[in-house]
């Protein structure tokens, strides 16, 4: 075995990547990753000390939450990004270490979590391939499983606090947990009842980070709104920006403005055009292609530069990886970075807009519009319409959709299940998933549209807010008492901290597919399914059967 990851959907035979990831992670970033989380857990418990006494260390937030976001599958490929990254864990450390002796804190019985040492980057890698960084260092299966449910969390949470920062939204508790729990998941004293009551408060935090990006990105760039997305092309050259970062589109659209190069949306950053704020961008054309494993496909048909501003990067192809650009947590080797914000100064995008102009126009690969932007202000602008469908039965029931898309084949359920859906049920989607079904023109049910769009996964927010806002109107005791079904898919690590943010908030029987994920053992899995009602997708037509039921 050269490394060991188990962390997404797509993971080797459903149990764990063991010589190269699926997603085309090599074993020796896989490893640099591991120690990276190692030492992110070592300075969590240095940091833990400090909270204790009420001590703050300057850019630690910021140095966790990016630390962590790097490690998310399809975020960042480039070994040389977590050499340098975990060398500056080390000095991170040291500065702790200094501050804490300095209020005569006890550091005499450190663990090797926080007090390795590494030199070179032989000894880093070294290090890396050693057994006690791994997932597998921790032997008994539920405690490896509920440790790996809690770090996936964080990691999720990690995104959604990194999105609401660079917007300058801060909200100090969140980071604080996030360092105490992945100091608690190197406790080996903790029981699985502990552990479990941690993945739960995981989940309210989870909630936490959601509602602090949704106040960034509406207060930043109002709310969204009803929009026709264009998904057809222009004849000038272009920028297609992927990821999820807002305020990364925003620097770039205000810097492309007067070059006569075009900005188009791919994957998740499409729910960019439903913002109010960029509207007035008259070179932000629409949105180009589908969810990001097409990006092969489509990356070379669009001719133009590329930003990704997070997840999910594949292994580019010859024919465009010297036109792709990585900025913030995302990174591959052989694109080039576009550094962080010095202070209050954008980020310099200049240099992918020269590079742009000299690139052809985009090939058409579809013409049209879609619609979206049903966040929550604008499905609550729409409530006394849908509660009155609901009323007079014209609306049965919600599913909500929302999620990630993948490569797999099996995915195709998802289509299929949106097309099978009664004519009187509506889909409340969010994330990359509703690539599946977006374009299926399913109608709409007295001028509401069959697919309501509330953002990117990031949004998924607004969709457990307008659970809340239903279960209120209808004036009901339990947001289980609705007629919503959650039929989710799931991909990466964003997808666990959504799961345990719904389930904190009282959300029973989700249905998780298309498959669960390797990381529960069966003894958790059985805990999720007892107490939450979890379960994963068989058919569709049982499926519906039983969710209509
Ligand atoms: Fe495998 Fe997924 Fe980990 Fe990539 S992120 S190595 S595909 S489990
Ligand atoms: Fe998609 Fe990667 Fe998860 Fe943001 S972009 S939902 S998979």
């Amino acid at each position: 075995m050269d490394m060991f990851c188990f962390q997404c959907q797509e993971t080797s035979k459903g149990t764990g990547c063991t010589r190269v990831g699926v997603c085309g992670k090599t074993s020796e970033v896989a490893n640099l990753q591991d120690l990276m989380i190692y030492a992110l857990k070592g300075i969590s418990q240095l940091a833990t000390k400090a909270d204790e006494i009420g001590l703050e260390i300057e850019g630690l937030d910021r140095f966790i939450v990016d630390g962590l976001f790097m490690t998310i599958t399809n975020a960042n490929f480039d070994r040389e990004r977590f050499l340098e990254k975990i060398r500056e864990a080390l000095v991170k450390r040291e500065e702790i270490e200094k501050i804490l002796l300095e209020k005569n804190v006890d550091l005499s019985n450190l663990s090797d979590y926080a007090s390795f040492r590494v030199n070179t980057d032989d000894d880093i890698i070294y290090k890396s391939n050693s057994e006690e960084v791994g997932v597998l260092s921790t032997k008994d299966e539920d405690i490896r499983s509920l440790r790996e449910l809690i770090t996936y969390g964080v990691k999720g949470m990690a995104a959604y606090y990194e999105h609401a920062h660079n917007l300058g939204f801060e909200n100090k508790e969140i980071p604080k947990f996030m360092r105490k729990a992945l100091s608690m998941i190197t406790d080996d004293s903790l029981t699985v009842d502990e552990l479990v009551k941690l993945t739960l408060e995981t989940g309210e935090h989870g909630v936490k980070a959601m509602a602090l990006l949704d106040e960034a990105n509406t207060t930043t760039y109002g709310n969204p709104e009803i929009t026709e997305v264009n998904i057809g092309v222009r004849n000038n050259p272009a920028i297609l920006v992927s990821g999820h970062d807002l305020k990364d589109l925003e620097e770039l659209l205000i810097q492309t403005q007067g070059t006569g190069v075009d900005v188009y949306t791919h994957s998740e950053m499409l729910p960019a055009n439903y913002y109010p704020a960029f509207k007035k961008y008259d070179n932000f054309v629409g949105n180009y292609g589908n969810a990001w494993w097409k990006q092969n496909e489509e990356f070379e048909k669009f001719n133009g530069a590329i930003l990704f501003t997070t997840n999910c990067i594949i292994p580019p192809k010859e024919s465009y990886k010297d036109r792709v650009y990585t900025t913030g947590s995302s990174g591959y080797p052989g694109f080039k970075h576009i550094p962080d914000r010095k202070g209050d100064n954008p980020k310099d995008f200049s240099e992918i807009i020269e590079h742009a102009k000299r690139l052809p126009v985009p090939t058409e690969i579809e013409t049209g519009k879609i619609v979206g932007g049903f966040a929550h202000a604008q499905v609550f602008a729409l409530a006394d319409k849908i509660v009155e469908a609901v009323k007079n039965g014209d609306i049965k029931k919600f599913f909500v959709m929302a999620g990630c898309d993948g490569r797999m084949k099996s995915r195709n359920y998802y289509t299929e299940f949106a097309q099978a859906l009664p004519k009187d049920t509506v889909i409340l989607t969010a994330g990359c998933a509703k690539y599946r079904y977006n374009k299926l023109n399913l109608g709409d049910i007295n001028g509401i549209p069959r697919v309501l769009d509330a953002g990117q996964c990031n949004d998924s927010y607004s969709l457990a807010l307008i659970a809340l806002k239903l279960k209120e109107i209808f004036e009901l005791n339990d947001i289980n008492e609705l007629p919503i079904a959650y039929n989710i898919a799931w991909y990466e690590q964003k997808a666990v901290i959504v799961l345990l943010s719904l389930l904190s908030l009282g959300v029973k029987n989700i249905h998780l597919g298309p498959t669960l994920p390797a990381f529960l053992s069966p003894n958790v899995a059985k805990v999720l399914v007892d107490n939450f009602g979890i379960g994963t997708i068989k058919d569709v037509e049982s499926d519906i059967e039983y969710f209509l039921a």
